[in-house]
């Protein structure tokens, strides 16, 4: 346990979370360290889309895939002439499973790890018992079978540690794996497919010169080297045609506000739960922790020869801006489009209930609360019944040191009704499953129980809050 003093500090230090955003809010006072790395040094580390270990079928559910998917340490290459020891999913840096709607999955998993584990489909729609519950978690040595349905809508989400106590760390030293899911829809849709469809997991991180990892739970300020896919500042090869890009921010708290180029057109196709009802042009691109947000770039408006580079406008200051660089590189064939209208939001249904929910920190405890309470595994917090919509009003009160918080539900993907009265924006109009609320603000949405019941969590997905208390649990009831 932390102490009281280490709570504060802690608390303290993740309530300055000086980042902006393009709802307004001013970049902190303070200068930051200077980024260790060179941009644009190394390649791009392409995800890799793992393979099932087996494949079989089910007398109900005709045809599935089991995949093995066990955290453990390995030492890779992320900065040039170094090694670093990473938490990472089968020794691999952000793997990728690709599955589609209506073949279920089985994850087999052996915790190689020394921490406990529990394993959470980010944005998906699964069993109380495969859904990462910190009570589910699986010890060292341990081995679990998790099963997901894939009965929901195709969206991208990813898998990551839920753990009590190990999460943020882990997280942060990598045990993060990408989940595609796809359906007919969606492939019916003429955008980017193949190898012009492509995954990026964006983060932070602090290295120290022999290239260890450094950690520290309230060390969010203090993560100059960003990394795409585990590379630092890579440079990616493109031909000079569309391509589907699929970013998921698997930060511990970083914010990133995306600009291509000078401010170049990004066509803005899909959030958290999927595609968006219709395409939005995007001059930039604002992507919070465990966010998703897909874009389609038209790399055919640059010449051959072409570096674009991809900055992050939230950098702190004196850190360096650029994520990585796009260098086009080859004519290509394009046959991809993107259609006017993507695909309509489901209907929710009226909501019958209302809730609450005022995040906060406590000066006084360094804890970060909602509703006034720190998370407390023993107790329910709201008891949602199936087939019930609601709508849930999130204020975040933490005017005093500018702390920005988020609100991310198990189970249900929401979608955002409006935020201090004024109606959501277009790309705010599809399905999310995790939205940020900056100090002083409110945003409301709309969600509606189905299919499982049993206890889910939701919680601030800046990881420093989280642990810091910033969770609840509900109780699905039939
Ligand atoms: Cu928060």
């Amino acid at each position: 346990m932390l102490t009281r003093r280490q709570l504060i500090k802690a608390g303290a230090a993740t309530g300055v979370l000086a980042a902006g955003s393009a709802s307004g809010i001013a970049l902190a006072e303070g200068s930051g360290p200077a980024a260790a790395d060179e941009p644009f040094g190394v390649p791009l580390r392409p995800a890799r889309v793992l393979s099932p270990v087996r494949q079989g079928r089910g007398r109900s559910k005709g045809w599935y895939d089991v995949y093995r998917l066990s955290p453990k340490e390995a030492d890779v290459g992320v900065l040039p002439g170094t090694t670093t020891r990473m938490r990472l999913f089968n020794g691999e840096v952000a793997p990728v499973i690709r599955a589609t709607r209506g073949r279920p999955v089985f994850i087999e998993q052996t915790n190689a790890l020394d921490v406990p584990f529990s394993m959470h489909l980010h944005g998906g729609h699964v069993p109380a018992r495969y859904d990462g519950h910190p009570a589910e978690e699986v010890r060292p040595g341990g081995s679990r079978v998790f099963f997901y349905p894939n009965e929901q809508r195709a969206s991208t989400m990813w898998l990551h540690d839920h753990s009590l106590e190990a999460h943020t760390e882990n997280i942060y030293r990598g045990t993060v794996a990408g989940y595609l899911l796809t359906d007919e829809f969606e492939e019916r849709l003429p955008l980017p497919k193949g190898r012009y469809d492509v995954p990026l997991y964006l983060r932070d991180a602090k290295f120290a010169a022999d290239g260890s990892l450094v950690y520290a739970m309230d060390g969010f300020r203090d993560r100059p080297t960003l990394l795409v896919n585990g590379s630092p500042r890579p440079y990616f090869e493109v031909a000079a045609r569309k391509y589907r890009i699929r970013l998921t921010n698997t930060s511990n708290e970083r914010a990133f506000l995306l600009q291509l180029g000078e401010g170049d057109e990004m066509t803005h196709i899909a959030s958290d739960g999927g595609l968006l009802p219709a395409p939005v042009s995007a001059r930039v691109l604002e992507i919070w922790p465990a966010e998703r947000q897909e874009v389609v770039i038209d790399f055919s408006r640059y010449p051959v020869g072409s570096k674009i580079v991809l900055g992050n406008k939230l950098a702190f200051p004196g850190e360096a801006p650029e994520v990585m660089r796009f260098d086009v590189v080859r004519t290509a064939e394009d046959p991809s489009s993107v259609p006017d209208r993507l695909r309509p939001v489901p209907d929710l249904g009226t909501p019958t209930v209302e809730r609450t929910f005022v995040m906060s920190f406590d000066v006084a405890t360094g804890q970060h609360l909602i509703n006034g309470k720190p998370f407390d595994p023993e107790r329910v917090d709201l008891r949602p019944r199936l087939g019930t919509t609601e709508i849930w009003t999130v204020t975040n009160t933490d005017t005093r040191f500018g702390i920005p918080h988020s609100m991310h539900t198990h189970l249900e993907h929401f979608q955002v009704v409006d935020r201090d009265g004024t109606a959501r924006a277009p790309g705010e109009a599809g399905l999310k499953d995790t939205v940020t609320v900056m100090p002083g603000r409110t945003v409301r949405f709309k969600l509606k129980f189905t299919d499982y019941p049993g206890k889910f969590m939701y919680h601030c997905h800046l990881l420093g809050h989280m642990t810091m208390g910033m969770m609840g649990q509900m109780e699905v009831v039939d």
